[in-house]
């Protein structure tokens, strides 16, 4: 039977109230793109120049001399006041431009509001420039596919995250004939200028295109992008230039949100392990700040594994006259020992959960697996060199890359004297489980880059985690440690002399955490140890408040797994990425109005109160070095990893064991909270920056 009350379809569909609540556009985002980012006071004056700072030093690596000779030895160029330029300069200044600009790599919250800056600043000027978006990333240069940035355009994206305005992608300029056709894409724009937001590999490709655009009078800028956090720019005597990539501020904050509500939900229901695999593709920057943010209990820093020395095996192999050679650097069994290490110690004070914090890239810095991945690489990329089709066309399944790596082993490829795959690497490799295969055999990137975020790294470390713990418990080594005054109450009221059954049992029984002894692993091992203490005789049961207590100390290892990436890389920019992105464009239009090129725009003093902040180019050129990449050594922006000197890692260091709360009954967790844009969150910044500036 129809309801009296119940509404026409279309008079609810009409309805104010329906139209409110189902609108695209929330107050969140009304009150984002209004929202006018502080711009740094010399983006007030009317004109700027460019000092040069030659006094900034950096090593640079011999081949940029060769192939980025125009700009390899540009200095650091510092924008200040220019008033007192000539006419004609300030006419030139102020001369309607073209500027292209690109999202290239995986997006970052921030990016829309450094195109925001540029397009500002370029109408500013000259309401007669122009600001081209080149679509899906460098192929939009390729295949000349742009959009004019309009008013209206960049309006809907302003403090907005993500890259959707004109999109990205991770196409590689790497050849003359691409090269050729980025060239005409730009000419036949009157490009006056091309700017690139992008991570390491993208302002390496910026580089080259400024080397190749040089004669054709168009300048190149660099942005540093990377919600990996792994640009990050210090002369050789250690002055920060560049303390932090844009989206690194907003992807952490994000992460660590949803870590520090596992935080949360682990410490109420006290039963699951929380394993979070954070993105990071080689540093592990992003999870050095999440654990900064969140005071997890057990966080693997990438860079402070692949320097591990295990100084038991050296002692025990010097004893012995020789040498371990692998007692340096770590293996994934030693890794696994470590966490269960780090569990053990948890469920001892009773805390059989907790939440842990592993980098993406984690697998790039154990020696064993990092020597697979070099030499698949090389083996790929030979491959796709020598043959007509591609490895992964060729072989779409992991059978068939197994028989082409057992082929290879056995001689039959690589001719010369030491293959690179020989039948122990094969073996070895045959001990890994398939899903593990295949990660390690996945596509490269167009970069050469291995694709952590595709590999199941949680998996593969916890799986050994899982089984060594097992062990442990076999062994008695893995309890939950008993509450004193809970064991005692609990006995008292069956009327069971404490003191008595827990000598018998327990071997600490005056700790406040009671740790049933090694021996006793099972109903059997516990009665034997109540019968040879006489508190039983074999024909008596063990009494029930007792089984009680051996069951509540009985842990049953369980953990949730949780991969965070994407999410925070799609998440709406902190107050911090929204002002830095902003005068990030306002720089990169600064540099090419004082026809700066092969210059990364960036923010000195980022770590420093906003007045202090001071915009600058840094020289791409000087930051490359050789690397290999597909099998071969190539010119490329050198990545900042985890430095396990600086401040931060030394805090951290200091800090951990408290964080793991082990030994005391204190977890110590943090609440950064949500990404927020109302409230006093203007000046958070990454807490690894500012540490690091102390
Ligand atoms: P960029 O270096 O391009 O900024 O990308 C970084 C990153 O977010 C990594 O953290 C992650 O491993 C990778 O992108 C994932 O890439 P994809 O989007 O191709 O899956």
């Amino acid at each position: 039977m129809k309801d009296k009350n119940c509404k026409s379809l279309d008079f609810l569909l009409n309805h104010p109230k329906t139209g409110h609540v189902t609108s695209d556009v929330n107050t969140e985002t009304i009150e984002r793109r209004s929202f006018s980012p502080k711009k740094i006071k010399i983006f007030s004056s009317k004109y700027t120049k460019i000092e040069e700072c030659p006094e900034y030093k950096f090593k640079h690596d011999h081949e940029a001399l060769k192939v980025l000779p125009d700009i390899v030895n540009n200095n650091v160029q510092r924008i200040i006041p220019g008033q007192d330029k000539t006419e004609s300069s300030k006419q030139t200044f102020s001369k309607p431009r073209n500027i292209g600009v690109v999202f290239s790599g995986g997006p970052a919250p921030g990016g829309h509001n450094v195109i925001a800056g540029l397009y500002d600043e370029a109408k500013k000027y000259n309401s007669d420039s122009k600001v081209f978006g080149f679509l899906l990333g460098p192929d939009g240069l390729l295949e000349s596919k742009y959009v004019e940035i309009t008013q209206s355009l960049i309006d809907a994206y302003r403090n907005m995250g993500g890259f959707s305005m004109i999109k990205t992608g991770r196409t590689k300029i790497d050849s003359k004939n691409k090269m050729e056709l980025s060239l005409k894409t730009c000419m036949d724009l009157k490009l006056d200028a091309l700017v690139v937001i992008g991570g390491d590999d993208s302002n390496t490709n910026a580089a080259f295109l400024a080397q190749q655009f040089k004669n054709a009078g168009i300048k190149v800028i660099g942005v540093p992008k990377t919600i990996d956090g792994d640009i990050q720019v210090k002369t050789d005597d250690g002055q920060i230039l560049c303390a932090i990539s844009f989206g690194f501020h907003t992807a952490a904050r994000a992460f660590s949100q949803n870590i520090s509500n596992l935080t949360t939900d682990a410490s109420s229901d006290t039963k699951y392990w929380h394993v979070c695999k954070v993105m990071g593709r080689v540093a592990s920057h992003l999870t050095l700040e999440s654990t900064f943010q969140t005071h997890a209990n057990l966080s693997l820093i990438g860079e402070e594994l692949a320097d591990y020395t295990d100084h038991q095996r050296i002692k025990k192999a010097k004893k012995e006259g020789a040498v371990d050679y692998t007692a340096y650097g770590m293996t994934l069994r030693h890794l696994s020992r470590l966490i269960c290490d780090a569990i053990v110690r948890r469920a001892a004070s009773g805390k059989n959960f907790g939440v842990m914090i592993i980098p993406e890239g984690i697998l790039d810095f154990i020696n064993e697996i990092q020597v697979f991945i070099i030499k698949l690489n090389k083996i790929i990329a030979d491959y796709n060199y020598i043959h007509d089709i591609e490895f992964h066309s060729s072989f779409p399944n992991l059978t068939g890359k197994l028989e082409y790596l057992r082929h290879i082993a056995r001689g039959m490829g690589d001719k010369s004297k030491f293959p690179i795959w020989n039948l122990r690497d094969d073996d070895l490799f045959n001990q890994l489980p398939s899903f593990f295969q295949e990660g390690l055999l996945v596509e490269r990137d167009m970069h050469g880059n291995f694709q952590f975020s595709q590999v199941k790294t949680e998996k593969i470390i916890m799986d050994m985690v899982k089984e060594y713990l097992s062990i442990l418990k076999e062994q008695g080594k893995y309890k939950i440690g008993i509450e004193r005054s809970y064991y005692t109450s609990k006995m008292e009221s069956a009327n069971i002399i404490p003191d008595k059954f827990g000598k018998a049992i327990f071997k600490n029984p005056d700790e406040k955490f009671l740790l049933i002894k090694e021996s006793i692993i099972s109903l059997k091992t516990l009665k034997q140890a109540l019968v040879a203490n006489e508190l039983i005789t074999q024909e008596d049961n063990v009494p029930d408040p007792i089984i009680r207590i051996f069951k509540k100390s009985d842990p049953d290892f369980k953990m949730q797994t949780h991969f965070y990436g994407y999410d925070g890389r799609g998440s709406d920019p902190t107050h911090f990425d929204c002002n830095y992105t902003y005068n990030l464009g306002l720089t990169a239009f600064h540099l090419i109005a004082n026809n700066a090129t092969g210059q990364m725009a960036a923010i000195k003093n980022l770590e420093k109160k906003f007045d202090k902040w001071e915009p600058i180019g840094i020289p791409i050129a000087k930051l490359m070095h050789l690397e290999e990449r597909k099998g071969k050594l190539e010119l490329v922006m050198e990545k900042s990893l985890v430095d396990l000197n600086s401040n931060a890692f030394r805090v951290f260091k200091a800090l951990r064991d408290e964080w793991l709360a082990a030994e005391s009954n204190q977890d110590r967790y943090r609440r950064p909270g949500p990404v927020m844009f109302t409230g006093n969150t203007q000046k958070d910044k990454p807490i690894i920056i500012t540490l690091n500036s102390i």
